[in-house]
């Protein structure tokens, strides 16, 4: 009896457990959010900014909240390692991509990789949430010029591929567009855990 009762309190208390991934280009703050996001749910303080090195592979991280558990794969953005993200995402519940809203220089590569995230099959049913980092920065983008940016950069790229005639389907385009209508896009400072 009390192993019945035993297993059926801890059917009733389990808490549910979802693994995200935070992806983005090199830089963009994917391990100072990782951190952060440590430091402010766990006893445990993540890491400082200061001891935060460029990831070469992955960083992982696990918080407990109310009613479930947050398991997080940090993985390294730098070009040469990109490759390693789809090994994720058969396995992942959520995808987190970060952008740096400051660096207008690589807003375009940004722009290429999230385009072949959002467009990606193994994860086109999953939840994307595209976070604008480094808002307490005086020079980065807002949330609207972010939005506005993608449209605009998505826009020429349609068109420079119609004119080299190497048009995506209708279909494809239809279903980018669709997820990017829906898509939650979120301004957030990684270093101020704002
Ligand atoms: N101003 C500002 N700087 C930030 C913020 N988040 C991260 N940084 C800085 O951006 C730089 C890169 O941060 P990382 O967290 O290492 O970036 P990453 O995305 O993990 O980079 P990789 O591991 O190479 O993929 C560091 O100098 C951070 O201190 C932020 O919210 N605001
Ligand atoms: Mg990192």
């Amino acid at each position: 009896m009390y192993h019945l009762l035993k297993g059926f309190h801890e059917y009733l208390t389990r808490k549910e457990e979802f693994s995200v991934i935070i992806i983005g280009l090199d830089g963009a703050g994917k391990t100072t959010l990782l951190e952060k996001i440590k430091t402010l749910y766990n006893d445990t303080p993540g890491l400082s900014p200061d001891k935060i090195g460029p990831t070469v592979g992955q960083n992982t991280g696990k918080i407990t909240l109310p009613s479930t558990i947050l398991q997080f794969w940090d993985l390294g953005g730098q070009r040469g390692i990109r490759n390693i993200w789809p090994k994720y995402y058969d396995d992942c519940h959520a995808v987190v991509y970060v952008l740096d809203a400051e660096d207008r220089e690589r807003l375009g590569e940004g722009w290429e990789v999230f385009d072949s995230v959002l467009s990606n099959p193994q994860i086109l049913g999953v939840p994307l949430l595209l976070l604008a980092n480094k808002q307490d920065s005086p020079m980065s983008l807002s949330v609207d010029e972010i939005r506005n940016g993608y449209e605009d950069w998505h826009q020429s790229k349609l068109e420079s591929s119609r004119r080299d005639r190497f048009s995506e389907s209708e279909t494809s385009v239809a279903a980018r567009r669709q997820r990017w209508a829906s898509l939650d896009v979120m301004g957030i400072s990684a270093l101020e855990g704002n």
